[in-house]
């Protein structure tokens, strides 16, 4: 089952996460502030029955917190990605290694760009998303090395105002999407059920659901309700400060199923 998750990575902040790359307006996080709703977060993650390892913080690299981005990791494998922004593409051989100790299979991106946060998978395979992370060579090399992992993928483009393909959109269900009204209006879901955030709280999209729970900010009360009136357990985290550098809840982890690996080799 796609939601079946006992493993993750996860990074501690460093001091620098408050100079992270935004396109926000207004005042920088607190750095007690990202600590503090980090370590919610890794709480969340192992209440949830997830055994959470934690990298070390690395100053050179603000935004290494955000784990998703510079990796994939899959049942059957890693693919190490190439970060679309310059500030980043560095945190890639910070978190290599730590792949390589666990997954026996390591594929490699070599060419263009692609950012974790633009790929969405869900039972049917994954949609890479085109935004200004991913490139179309990123986004076409990485459709050759899924497929190496057995997984079919399809190029979509990404909302222009959003960052992330994930940032508008998260997997809740084998066959339900929660995303915003600018990501179900452009079709790209027409498969799919859809619960639509409402635009006071386009932010509550990147939500992320880990085995029967779907963990979301506490700020949008509005989807928590939407979520739990369609039957949903929902956890609601703090993660405010986290949100002024443009991330939610997908972004602080990578995810997989130990076991899946290990039959998957087998
Ligand atoms: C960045 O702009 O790269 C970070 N400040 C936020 C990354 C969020 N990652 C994600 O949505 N997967």
């Amino acid at each position: 089952m796609i939601f079946e998750f006992d493993s993750a990575l996860v990074r501690e902040p460093a001091r620098s996460v408050i100079h992270g790359l935004s396109t926000q307006p207004g005042p920088r996080p607190l750095f007690e502030a990202i600590e503090r709703e980090h370590a919610g977060y890794v709480r969340a993650l192992e209440e949830c029955g997830l055994a959470v390892e934690t990298l070390p913080p690395l100053e050179d690299y603000p935004d290494s917190i955000f784990v998703e981005d510079p990796a994939l990791v899959l049942g059957n494998g890693a693919i190490i990605l190439r970060p679309g922004a310059q500030t980043r593409l560095g945190e890639v051989a910070q978190i290599e290694p730590a792949l390589g100790r666990r997954f026996d299979r390591v594929l490699r991106l070599e060419t263009g760009y692609a950012d974790g946060g633009d790929m969405l998978l869900t039972p049917r395979g994954m949609f890479i998303g085109l935004s200004k992370r991913t490139d179309h060579a990123g986004a076409t090399a990485l459709r050759g090395l899924l497929q190496q992992l057995g997984i079919d993928a399809g190029i979509v483009n990404t909302p222009s105002d959003t960052l992330h393909l994930k940032s508008d959109c998260a997997l809740i269900g084998e066959d339900h999407i929660l995303c915003t009204a600018t990501l179900a209006a452009s079709g790209l879901f027409d498969d799919y059920r859809k619960l639509i955030v409402p635009d006071s709280e386009r932010r509550a999209a990147n939500s992320l659901r880990l085995n029967d729970t779907i963990l979301v900010g506490e700020e949008f009360p509005l989807t928590l309700d939407l979520l739990r009136r369609s039957g949903y357990t929902v956890r609601a985290l703090p993660v405010r400060g986290i949100g002024k550098l443009d991330a939610g809840l997908s972004c602080m982890s990578l995810r997989w199923k130990a076991q899946r690996q290990r039959q998957a080799l087998s």
